[in-house]
């Protein structure tokens, strides 16, 4: 009865390890396609968010396709009841208009908004989602030292 919720390749690659096979995921965290996704629902500014992140062994969250940045948004609706604000792990800071994630993926999916990065006030070095909430298709560059709730990731892209 029970193996008919797995997919039987899946079921038969865990063997003995079919439950944490099927998560795949610590306790809390999301799985998507290779990694770990999870909701850190504290606001805090970029950089202690990234630290936090690092604590559980991941960085912030790098998306590397449409759908990956789409789960994300919906991750933020699960837990907040709304499309927050919410940082993730793209930065500029090291050299302005150069973005790199923090987790050391390439950086090789680009959907800015609208005239953004815009850099305003030369003081936009880190990258949030949902700056429009629930009709942000897209993301911005916003000062680091904003207090927003976050996303971790871990595993490899
Ligand atoms: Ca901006």
């Amino acid at each position: 009865m029970g193996t008919s919720l797995f997919p039987a390749p899946l079921f038969f690659s865990c063997l003995g390890f079919v439950l944490l096979c099927f998560t795949g995921c610590p306790g809390g965290w999301t799985q998507y396609g290779t990694r770990c996704f999870y909701f850190y629902n504290y606001q805090t500014e970029w950089v202690d968010a990234e630290r936090n992140c690092i604590a559980l062994g991941a960085n912030l969250a790098s998306f590397h396709s449409h759908s990956e940045y789409i789960f994300l948004k919906n991750l933020v609706r699960a837990a907040r009841g709304s499309w927050d604000r919410t940082w993730v792990g793209g930065y500029d800071a090291v050299k302005e208009g150069v973005w790199l994630w923090s987790d050391g993926s390439n950086f090789n999916y680009c959907q800015w908004g609208s005239g953004e990065p815009n850099n305003q006030g030369g003081a936009e070095h880190c990258m949030e989602i949902n700056l429009k909430g629930e009709h942000s298709q897209t993301w911005e560059d916003w000062p680091c030292s904003w207090k927003m709730p976050f996303f971790c990731n871990a595993g490899k892209t």
